[in-house]
């Protein structure tokens, strides 16, 4: 129902992106937009790039007045510092987009490819993002994230009690890499400036949270419309991301059926659970409990200490080109993580409960909600 396409390069004019089939009369909030592309440029461990870049998405089309038309939005975000003389990239560097790119189009090196296959491009995924979490808000969905792991240190994985995820988000977003255990993020730091010294690059984990999602988005009945499928795509999508698991995930290999699977209740009209190892998903369907999702980013390939690589003019063994570069981007994949997942989310959204205008689309969702006492 929803359909995006993004454009642009890390180092021309800037980016583009457009999003189709988003209802009309809900409230552009430019001001949320544009703090969610800030999220996204935080994080200890950015290159000196982040401190040119201040994005901020500039509305083309589909917004007027300040409310969303039904026709398609289209965002430009430039690019802001002025980047001449790019010289092409015959070293390829291993783990990253230049030798694939140049073998599969044709080029002499990996200009071409590294620029667009560079993490820039999720800027635009951000901005539409934070507009699908716009439409989210208004069913009550809310999505959080945070860091758990970088490099070695993990992060203590139980939360405190009194504290709920809009408790967790407001630390973590004060948290320079993203963490909630003030520990770790001193333990990370240092990770960091030690990676960052030897020439090196550092990846890890992150996960993922959706409140609110009621149960139902996504489908059993066809490979394609699976919920956890489809949010897997997206998720795997985001440049760097090597793995993904639902719930338990990888951990779900060594235990019982017995000691796994979300046992029912039910409760005043409805149904629960009191554990969700299932991560909110069961046969490819929401079950109503929170999607949780975990993803592993592997470190930057670029390196400024760097690895064996083949010139392609020469084909000598040489050590591949440096370019500036982040020590690590965790903490803002996982603001593009939150960004993927409202998309995915909100096209469920529009698929189930799709309509032209924001009353069109609460309505169907309350008519459903409503009708679920009675199943
Ligand atoms: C990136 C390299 C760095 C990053 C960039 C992704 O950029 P530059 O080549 O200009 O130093 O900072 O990330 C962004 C520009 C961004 O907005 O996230 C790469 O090689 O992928």
């Amino acid at each position: 129902m929803l359909r995006i396409l993004t454009a642009g390069e890390s180092h021309g004019d800037g980016l583009v992106g457009i999003l189709e089939g988003f209802p009309a009369n809900l409230y552009m909030d430019m001001d949320f937009i544009n703090r969610e592309l800030d999220r996204r440029q935080r994080g200890y461990g950015r290159s000196s790039r982040m401190d040119m870049e201040k994005d901020k998405a500039i509305v083309i089309s589909g917004i007027n007045d300040g409310y969303s038309t039904g026709n398609p939005i289209s965002i430009m975000i430039k690019n802001r510092g002025t980047y001449v003389n790019l010289v092409e990239v015959t070293r390829p560097r291993p783990g990253h987009g230049d030798l694939v790119g140049a073998l599969k189009y044709g080029h002499k090196g990996g200009r071409n490819a590294l620029e667009r296959a560079s993490a820039r491009e999720t800027a635009m995924r951000v901005a539409i993002g934070a507009i699908c979490k716009l439409l989210l808000r208004e069913l009550d969905i809310h999505i959080y994230s945070h860091v758990v792991q970088i490099g070695d240190i993990k992060v203590l994985r139980r939360f405190p009690d009194d504290m709920n995820w809009k408790d967790i988000a407001g630390v973590v977003d004060n948290s320079p890499v993203r963490v909630l255990d003030k520990g770790a993020e001193e333990s990370i730091i240092e990770e960091l400036d030690k990676a960052k010294e030897k020439g090196d690059t550092l990846g890890g984990v992150l996960e993922v949270v959706a409140l609110g999602v009621p149960v139902g988005l996504g489908s059993y009945a066809h490979w394609d419309r699976k919920l956890d499928g489809r949010i897997a795509q997206g998720i795997m999508s985001i440049p760097g991301i090597k793995g993904i698991e639902f719930g338990l995930g990888f951990n779900l290999a060594n235990r019982l059926g017995s000691k796994v699977h979300d046992e029912i209740f039910y409760k005043e009209g409805s149904y629960y659970r009191k554990t969700n190892n299932a991560g909110g998903i069961e046969a490819g369907v929401s079950n109503g409990e929170n999607i949780v999702l975990r993803a592993v980013m592997k470190p930057i390939p670029t390196l400024r200490r760097p690895l064996q690589t083949v010139d392609m003019e020469s084909k000598e063994g040489v050590l591949a080109q440096f370019e500036r570069s982040d020590v690590c981007a965790v903490p803002s994949a996982s603001i593009v993580a939150e960004s993927i997942l409202a998309y995915i989310l909100a096209d469920e959204i529009m698929i189930k409960f799709g309509g032209d205008s924001l009353g069109e689309v609460v309505a169907n969702y309350s008519s459903f909600m409503e009708g679920l006492r009675e199943r």
